[in-house]
Protein backbone atom coordinates (compact mmCIF):
# COMPACT_ATOMS: atom_id res chain seq x y z
CA UNK A 1 0.00 0.00 0.00
CA UNK A 2 2.36 2.55 -1.17
CA UNK A 3 0.69 4.94 -3.24
CA UNK A 4 -2.50 6.34 -1.79
CA UNK A 5 -4.76 8.29 -3.40
CA UNK A 6 -6.58 10.90 -0.81
CA UNK A 7 -9.69 12.94 -1.88
CA UNK A 8 -10.80 15.33 0.52
CA UNK A 9 -7.04 15.93 2.31
CA UNK A 10 -7.39 19.55 2.60
CA UNK A 11 -10.17 19.25 4.79
CA UNK A 12 -10.12 18.54 8.53
CA UNK A 13 -9.80 14.83 8.55
CA UNK A 14 -8.29 14.76 5.79
CA UNK A 15 -5.31 16.59 6.45
CA UNK A 16 -4.56 14.86 9.79
CA UNK A 17 -4.55 11.76 7.95
CA UNK A 18 -2.01 13.00 5.59
CA UNK A 19 0.17 14.06 8.24
CA UNK A 20 0.16 11.08 9.94
CA UNK A 21 0.75 8.86 7.23
CA UNK A 22 3.76 10.73 6.18
CA UNK A 23 4.83 10.51 9.56
CA UNK A 24 3.85 6.79 10.22
CA UNK A 25 4.97 5.14 6.60
CA UNK A 26 8.53 6.83 5.04
CA UNK A 27 7.96 4.61 1.62
CA UNK A 28 4.21 6.34 1.14
CA UNK A 29 3.50 8.31 -1.68
CA UNK A 30 0.07 10.34 -1.46
CA UNK A 31 -1.45 12.22 -3.95
CA UNK A 32 -4.28 14.68 -2.42
CA UNK A 33 -7.25 15.41 -4.85
CA UNK A 34 -9.21 18.56 -3.51
CA UNK A 35 -11.27 21.11 -5.22
CA UNK A 36 -10.74 23.51 -2.29
CA UNK A 37 -14.57 24.44 -1.46
CA UNK A 38 -14.73 26.73 1.95
CA UNK A 39 -14.01 23.94 4.33
CA UNK A 40 -10.54 23.02 2.16
CA UNK A 41 -7.07 24.87 3.14
CA UNK A 42 -3.83 24.51 1.75
CA UNK A 43 -2.95 26.03 5.08
CA UNK A 44 -4.08 22.68 6.55
CA UNK A 45 -0.78 20.67 5.40
CA UNK A 46 1.63 23.45 5.16
CA UNK A 47 3.73 21.51 7.91
CA UNK A 48 4.12 19.06 5.10
CA UNK A 49 4.07 21.23 1.24
CA UNK A 50 7.95 20.42 0.97
CA UNK A 51 7.37 17.11 1.21
CA UNK A 52 8.60 15.42 -2.02
CA UNK A 53 5.83 12.20 -1.09
CA UNK A 54 2.53 14.46 -0.99
CA UNK A 55 1.49 15.68 -4.27
CA UNK A 56 -1.25 18.29 -4.64
CA UNK A 57 -3.64 17.87 -7.57
CA UNK A 58 -6.86 20.90 -7.58
CA UNK A 59 -9.98 19.45 -8.94
CA UNK A 60 -13.44 18.14 -8.51
CA UNK A 61 -14.29 14.16 -7.41
CA UNK A 62 -17.28 14.84 -9.64
CA UNK A 63 -14.97 15.03 -12.79
CA UNK A 64 -14.92 11.84 -14.17
CA UNK A 65 -12.13 13.48 -16.99
CA UNK A 66 -10.01 15.05 -13.85
CA UNK A 67 -9.77 11.57 -11.80
CA UNK A 68 -9.36 9.42 -14.89
CA UNK A 69 -6.10 12.08 -15.37
CA UNK A 70 -5.03 11.35 -11.98
CA UNK A 71 -5.10 7.78 -12.31
CA UNK A 72 -3.46 8.05 -15.61
CA UNK A 73 -0.78 9.63 -14.70
CA UNK A 74 0.34 7.59 -11.55
CA UNK A 75 -0.59 4.05 -10.63
CA UNK A 76 -2.54 4.25 -7.37
CA UNK A 77 -2.66 1.09 -4.79
CA UNK A 78 -5.79 2.40 -3.08
CA UNK A 79 -8.21 5.19 -2.77
CA UNK A 80 -9.92 6.79 0.60
CA UNK A 81 -12.60 9.03 -0.41
CA UNK A 82 -12.62 11.54 2.45
CA UNK A 83 -14.02 14.27 0.29
CA UNK A 84 -17.23 15.40 0.88
CA UNK A 85 -20.02 18.49 1.79
CA UNK A 86 -19.89 17.74 5.61
CA UNK A 87 -21.93 19.76 7.65
CA UNK A 88 -25.35 18.61 8.74
CA UNK A 89 -26.97 22.59 9.09
CA UNK A 90 -25.81 23.56 5.54
CA UNK A 91 -27.27 20.53 3.95
CA UNK A 92 -30.72 21.28 5.95
CA UNK A 93 -29.89 25.29 4.23
CA UNK A 94 -28.96 23.40 0.73
CA UNK A 95 -28.80 19.95 -0.28
CA UNK A 96 -27.96 20.37 -3.71
CA UNK A 97 -23.52 20.29 -3.34
CA UNK A 98 -23.61 17.45 -0.93
CA UNK A 99 -26.01 15.25 -3.36
CA UNK A 100 -23.33 16.23 -6.19
CA UNK A 101 -20.38 15.43 -3.90
CA UNK A 102 -21.35 12.67 -1.53
CA UNK A 103 -23.08 10.98 -3.91
CA UNK A 104 -21.74 11.77 -7.71
CA UNK A 105 -19.12 12.20 -6.95
CA UNK A 106 -18.45 8.96 -4.83
CA UNK A 107 -20.09 7.24 -8.22
CA UNK A 108 -17.43 8.45 -10.14
CA UNK A 109 -14.60 7.21 -8.05
CA UNK A 110 -16.42 4.13 -7.58
CA UNK A 111 -16.23 3.63 -11.76
CA UNK A 112 -13.07 5.48 -12.22
CA UNK A 113 -10.69 2.51 -9.84
CA UNK A 114 -13.08 0.21 -11.57
CA UNK A 115 -11.52 1.26 -14.75
CA UNK A 116 -8.06 2.19 -13.48
CA UNK A 117 -8.12 -1.53 -11.27
CA UNK A 118 -7.33 0.09 -7.95
CA UNK A 119 -6.98 -2.33 -5.60
CA UNK A 120 -8.38 -1.17 -2.58
CA UNK A 121 -11.18 1.96 -2.42
CA UNK A 122 -11.91 2.77 1.45
CA UNK A 123 -15.23 4.74 1.72
CA UNK A 124 -14.69 6.98 4.72
CA UNK A 125 -18.57 7.32 5.97
CA UNK A 126 -20.29 8.10 9.48
CA UNK A 127 -22.29 6.42 12.64
CA UNK A 128 -25.18 9.38 11.25
CA UNK A 129 -26.10 7.06 8.31
CA UNK A 130 -27.95 4.82 11.42
CA UNK A 131 -30.02 7.56 12.54
CA UNK A 132 -30.84 7.92 15.85
CA UNK A 133 -30.63 6.29 19.56
CA UNK A 134 -32.37 6.78 22.43
CA UNK A 135 -30.64 6.79 25.91
CA UNK A 136 -29.91 3.08 25.61
CA UNK A 137 -27.77 0.79 23.37
CA UNK A 138 -25.05 1.14 20.50
CA UNK A 139 -24.40 1.42 16.67
CA UNK A 140 -23.28 -1.96 15.54
CA UNK A 141 -22.72 -2.58 11.66
CA UNK A 142 -25.62 -4.60 11.66
CA UNK A 143 -27.82 -1.77 12.75
CA UNK A 144 -30.24 -0.56 9.60
CA UNK A 145 -29.28 2.22 8.14
CA UNK A 146 -32.05 5.09 9.03
CA UNK A 147 -30.60 8.63 8.17
CA UNK A 148 -31.99 12.16 9.48
CA UNK A 149 -30.35 14.99 7.43
CA UNK A 150 -29.67 15.39 3.98
CA UNK A 151 -26.50 15.09 4.73
CA UNK A 152 -26.52 11.54 6.32
CA UNK A 153 -29.34 10.72 3.43
CA UNK A 154 -26.47 11.43 0.92
CA UNK A 155 -23.67 9.63 3.23
CA UNK A 156 -25.83 6.62 3.05
CA UNK A 157 -26.74 6.60 -0.40
CA UNK A 158 -23.14 6.58 -0.76
CA UNK A 159 -22.47 3.89 1.14
CA UNK A 160 -25.55 2.13 -1.07
CA UNK A 161 -23.30 2.65 -4.02
CA UNK A 162 -20.05 1.34 -2.50
CA UNK A 163 -22.08 -1.72 -1.00
CA UNK A 164 -23.87 -2.38 -4.42
CA UNK A 165 -20.35 -2.14 -5.99
CA UNK A 166 -18.94 -4.89 -4.21
CA UNK A 167 -21.51 -7.12 -4.45
CA UNK A 168 -22.50 -6.46 -8.20
CA UNK A 169 -18.98 -6.43 -9.72
CA UNK A 170 -16.27 -7.85 -6.69
CA UNK A 171 -15.51 -4.13 -6.17
CA UNK A 172 -12.58 -3.95 -3.67
CA UNK A 173 -14.82 -1.43 -1.45
CA UNK A 174 -14.43 -0.56 2.13
CA UNK A 175 -16.53 1.17 4.57
CA UNK A 176 -15.57 2.73 7.96
CA UNK A 177 -18.09 4.75 10.08
CA UNK A 178 -16.63 7.50 12.73
CA UNK A 179 -18.21 8.87 15.27
CA UNK A 180 -17.94 12.31 15.94
CA UNK A 181 -14.27 13.64 15.16
CA UNK A 182 -12.58 16.49 17.20
CA UNK A 183 -9.40 17.92 16.95
CA UNK A 184 -7.10 20.25 15.24
CA UNK A 185 -7.68 22.31 12.04
CA UNK A 186 -11.27 21.41 12.17
CA UNK A 187 -13.77 24.31 10.23
CA UNK A 188 -15.25 26.60 13.14
CA UNK A 189 -18.62 25.73 12.02
CA UNK A 190 -18.69 22.55 13.85
CA UNK A 191 -19.74 22.38 17.97
CA UNK A 192 -16.54 22.53 19.12
CA UNK A 193 -14.02 24.74 17.13
CA UNK A 194 -17.28 27.15 16.77
CA UNK A 195 -17.45 27.04 20.15
CA UNK A 196 -14.24 27.51 21.63
CA UNK A 197 -13.48 30.57 18.58
CA UNK A 198 -16.80 32.11 20.03
CA UNK A 199 -16.22 31.91 23.16
CA UNK A 200 -12.22 33.11 23.03
CA UNK A 201 -14.24 36.51 21.38
CA UNK A 202 -16.58 36.51 24.08
CA UNK A 203 -19.52 35.69 21.85
CA UNK A 204 -22.94 33.95 22.34
CA UNK A 205 -22.25 29.97 22.22
CA UNK A 206 -25.64 29.00 20.07
CA UNK A 207 -26.96 25.47 21.95
CA UNK A 208 -29.56 24.08 19.76
CA UNK A 209 -32.46 23.27 22.21
CA UNK A 210 -32.12 21.89 25.59
CA UNK A 211 -28.43 20.58 24.79
CA UNK A 212 -29.34 17.62 26.01
CA UNK A 213 -28.34 15.51 22.75
CA UNK A 214 -25.55 12.88 22.98
CA UNK A 215 -22.39 13.20 20.62
CA UNK A 216 -19.45 10.26 21.42
CA UNK A 217 -16.31 12.24 20.80
CA UNK A 218 -13.41 10.80 19.14
CA UNK A 219 -10.07 12.01 18.59
CA UNK A 220 -9.24 13.15 14.82
CA UNK A 221 -6.12 11.03 15.12
CA UNK A 222 -7.71 7.73 16.63
CA UNK A 223 -10.12 8.02 13.36
CA UNK A 224 -7.15 8.14 10.81
CA UNK A 225 -5.52 4.76 12.82
CA UNK A 226 -9.05 3.20 11.96
CA UNK A 227 -8.86 4.41 8.46
CA UNK A 228 -5.29 2.90 8.35
CA UNK A 229 -5.83 -0.66 10.05
CA UNK A 230 -9.14 -1.16 7.66
CA UNK A 231 -7.45 0.13 4.36
CA UNK A 232 -4.56 -2.69 5.06
CA UNK A 233 -6.11 -5.29 7.10
CA UNK A 234 -10.09 -4.69 6.48
CA UNK A 235 -11.80 -7.06 4.18
CA UNK A 236 -13.31 -6.02 1.05
CA UNK A 237 -17.21 -5.67 1.15
CA UNK A 238 -16.95 -4.86 4.78
CA UNK A 239 -17.84 -2.04 7.31
CA UNK A 240 -16.04 -1.23 10.43
CA UNK A 241 -17.89 1.14 13.32
CA UNK A 242 -14.94 3.80 15.00
CA UNK A 243 -16.00 5.58 18.03
CA UNK A 244 -14.09 7.37 20.91
CA UNK A 245 -16.27 5.56 23.78
CA UNK A 246 -16.74 9.18 25.19
CA UNK A 247 -20.26 10.26 24.87
CA UNK A 248 -21.43 13.40 26.10
CA UNK A 249 -24.33 15.73 26.36
CA UNK A 250 -23.59 19.24 24.33
CA UNK A 251 -24.60 20.95 27.54
CA UNK A 252 -21.80 18.76 29.56
CA UNK A 253 -19.27 19.53 26.67
CA UNK A 254 -19.70 23.04 26.62
CA UNK A 255 -19.67 23.74 30.14
CA UNK A 256 -16.22 22.36 29.98
CA UNK A 257 -14.90 24.18 27.51
CA UNK A 258 -16.11 27.82 29.05
CA UNK A 259 -14.25 26.22 32.30
CA UNK A 260 -11.23 25.33 30.14
CA UNK A 261 -11.35 29.04 28.68
CA UNK A 262 -12.30 30.48 32.36
CA UNK A 263 -15.10 31.64 30.55
CA UNK A 264 -18.63 32.37 31.86
CA UNK A 265 -21.86 30.14 31.97
CA UNK A 266 -23.48 33.50 30.95
CA UNK A 267 -22.88 33.23 27.22
CA UNK A 268 -24.50 29.82 26.56
CA UNK A 269 -27.63 30.78 24.61
CA UNK A 270 -30.36 27.97 23.85
CA UNK A 271 -31.77 28.88 20.12
CA UNK A 272 -33.57 27.30 17.98
CA UNK A 273 -33.18 23.25 17.83
CA UNK A 274 -31.73 21.82 14.67
CA UNK A 275 -34.30 20.68 11.96
CA UNK A 276 -34.73 16.59 12.49
CA UNK A 277 -31.79 16.40 15.07
CA UNK A 278 -30.66 13.50 15.78
CA UNK A 279 -30.63 12.54 19.68
CA UNK A 280 -27.92 10.40 20.44
CA UNK A 281 -24.91 8.53 18.58
CA UNK A 282 -23.05 6.18 20.56
CA UNK A 283 -20.55 3.08 18.94
CA UNK A 284 -19.98 -0.28 19.28
CA UNK A 285 -16.39 -0.91 18.11
CA UNK A 286 -16.36 -4.55 19.00
CA UNK A 287 -15.75 -5.27 15.05
CA UNK A 288 -12.69 -3.11 14.75
CA UNK A 289 -11.25 -4.03 18.29
CA UNK A 290 -11.41 -8.09 17.05
CA UNK A 291 -10.77 -7.71 13.25
CA UNK A 292 -8.65 -5.23 13.37
CA UNK A 293 -6.81 -5.06 16.34
CA UNK A 294 -7.60 -1.14 16.55
CA UNK A 295 -8.95 0.74 19.37
CA UNK A 296 -9.58 4.57 20.09
CA UNK A 297 -6.15 5.68 22.15
CA UNK A 298 -6.80 9.30 22.99
CA UNK A 299 -8.19 10.08 26.62
CA UNK A 300 -10.73 12.45 26.05
CA UNK A 301 -9.70 14.88 28.74
CA UNK A 302 -6.56 15.32 27.05
CA UNK A 303 -6.73 15.29 23.36
CA UNK A 304 -9.86 18.56 24.73
CA UNK A 305 -7.00 20.15 26.14
CA UNK A 306 -4.67 19.67 23.22
CA UNK A 307 -7.09 20.61 20.69
CA UNK A 308 -8.24 23.80 23.28
CA UNK A 309 -4.27 24.80 23.24
CA UNK A 310 -4.19 24.22 19.61
CA UNK A 311 -7.12 26.67 18.62
CA UNK A 312 -5.60 28.97 21.34
CA UNK A 313 -1.94 28.90 19.61
CA UNK A 314 -3.37 29.06 15.93
CA UNK A 315 -5.49 32.16 16.66
CA UNK A 316 -4.17 33.60 12.74
CA UNK A 317 -5.82 30.18 11.31
CA UNK A 318 -8.98 30.65 13.49
CA UNK A 319 -9.11 34.46 11.83
CA UNK A 320 -8.50 34.10 8.24
CA UNK A 321 -10.84 30.90 8.19
CA UNK A 322 -13.52 33.03 10.10
CA UNK A 323 -13.74 36.09 7.56
CA UNK A 324 -15.27 36.42 4.08
CA UNK A 325 -18.00 33.70 3.10
CA UNK A 326 -18.28 32.35 6.90
CA UNK A 327 -19.72 35.39 8.17
CA UNK A 328 -22.31 35.49 5.43
CA UNK A 329 -23.06 31.64 6.65
CA UNK A 330 -23.01 32.67 10.08
CA UNK A 331 -25.25 35.07 9.41
CA UNK A 332 -28.08 32.82 8.10
CA UNK A 333 -27.62 30.45 10.28
CA UNK A 334 -27.68 32.14 13.45
CA UNK A 335 -29.38 34.85 12.53
CA UNK A 336 -27.35 37.50 13.59
CA UNK A 337 -23.28 38.92 12.07
CA UNK A 338 -20.58 37.91 14.09
CA UNK A 339 -18.82 40.94 15.54
P1 LIG B 1 -14.33 18.87 5.82
O1 LIG B 1 -15.57 19.56 5.43
O2 LIG B 1 -13.42 19.48 6.82
O3 LIG B 1 -13.43 18.58 4.51
C1 LIG B 1 -13.98 18.15 3.30
C2 LIG B 1 -12.92 18.33 2.21
O4 LIG B 1 -13.43 17.82 0.98
C3 LIG B 1 -12.54 19.80 1.95
O5 LIG B 1 -11.14 19.93 1.85
C4 LIG B 1 -13.20 20.11 0.62
O6 LIG B 1 -12.53 21.11 -0.14
C5 LIG B 1 -13.16 18.75 -0.06
N1 LIG B 1 -14.19 18.60 -1.09
C6 LIG B 1 -15.52 18.88 -0.98
N2 LIG B 1 -16.14 18.63 -2.14
C7 LIG B 1 -15.21 18.17 -3.00
C8 LIG B 1 -15.24 17.74 -4.36
N3 LIG B 1 -16.38 17.74 -5.05
N4 LIG B 1 -14.08 17.33 -4.93
C9 LIG B 1 -12.91 17.33 -4.25
N5 LIG B 1 -12.82 17.75 -2.97
C10 LIG B 1 -13.96 18.16 -2.35
O7 LIG B 1 -14.80 17.41 6.28
P2 LIG B 1 -14.20 16.45 7.40
O8 LIG B 1 -14.83 16.77 8.71
O9 LIG B 1 -12.74 16.41 7.29
O10 LIG B 1 -14.82 15.06 6.92
C11 LIG B 1 -14.12 14.23 6.00
C12 LIG B 1 -14.94 12.99 5.73
O11 LIG B 1 -15.18 12.28 6.95
C13 LIG B 1 -16.33 13.26 5.14
O12 LIG B 1 -16.59 12.29 4.17
C14 LIG B 1 -17.27 13.13 6.33
O13 LIG B 1 -18.54 12.71 5.92
C15 LIG B 1 -16.57 12.05 7.12
N6 LIG B 1 -16.81 12.05 8.58
C16 LIG B 1 -16.63 13.20 9.29
C17 LIG B 1 -16.81 13.18 10.68
C18 LIG B 1 -16.59 14.41 11.53
O14 LIG B 1 -16.84 14.36 12.72
N7 LIG B 1 -16.10 15.50 10.98
C19 LIG B 1 -17.19 11.99 11.31
C20 LIG B 1 -17.39 10.84 10.53
C21 LIG B 1 -17.18 10.89 9.16
O1 LIG C 1 -24.13 25.74 16.77
C1 LIG C 1 -24.31 24.54 17.10
N1 LIG C 1 -25.03 24.27 18.21
C2 LIG C 1 -25.28 23.01 18.63
O2 LIG C 1 -25.95 22.81 19.66
C3 LIG C 1 -23.77 23.44 16.33
C4 LIG C 1 -22.97 23.69 15.09
C5 LIG C 1 -24.03 22.17 16.78
N2 LIG C 1 -24.79 21.95 17.88
C6 LIG C 1 -25.08 20.56 18.29
C7 LIG C 1 -25.67 19.69 17.21
C8 LIG C 1 -25.12 18.32 17.55
O3 LIG C 1 -25.97 17.69 18.51
O4 LIG C 1 -23.82 19.96 18.62
C9 LIG C 1 -23.78 18.60 18.19
C10 LIG C 1 -22.60 18.42 17.25
O5 LIG C 1 -22.90 19.15 16.08
P1 LIG C 1 -21.89 19.23 14.83
O6 LIG C 1 -20.54 19.64 15.32
O7 LIG C 1 -22.55 20.03 13.77
O8 LIG C 1 -21.76 17.69 14.42
P2 LIG C 1 -22.87 16.60 14.02
O9 LIG C 1 -24.05 17.23 13.43
O10 LIG C 1 -23.05 15.70 15.19
O11 LIG C 1 -22.07 15.83 12.83
C11 LIG C 1 -20.67 15.59 12.93
O12 LIG C 1 -20.39 14.26 13.23
C12 LIG C 1 -20.64 13.29 12.25
C13 LIG C 1 -19.95 15.95 11.62
O13 LIG C 1 -20.25 17.28 11.30
C14 LIG C 1 -20.32 15.04 10.51
O14 LIG C 1 -19.57 15.34 9.33
C15 LIG C 1 -20.02 13.65 10.92
O15 LIG C 1 -20.47 12.77 9.94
Amino acid sequence: MKTLLVTGGCGFIGSNFIRWQLENYPDVEIINVDVLTYAGNLENLSSVEDDPRCRFEKGDICDRAFIDGVLSSTSVDAIVNFAAESHVDRSILDSGPFVQTNIVGTQVLLDASRQANVERYLQVSTDEVYGSLGSEGFFTEETPLDPSSPYSACKTSADLLVQAYCRTHGFPGIITRCSNNYGPYQFPEKLIPLFISNALKDEALPVYGTGENVRDWIHVIDHCRGIDAALRDGKPGEVYNFGGHAELTNMDLTLRLLRALGKPETLIRHVEDRAGHDFRYAIDTAKAERELGWKPQVVFNTGLKETIDWYLSNTTWVERVRSGAYRDYYETQYGHRLA
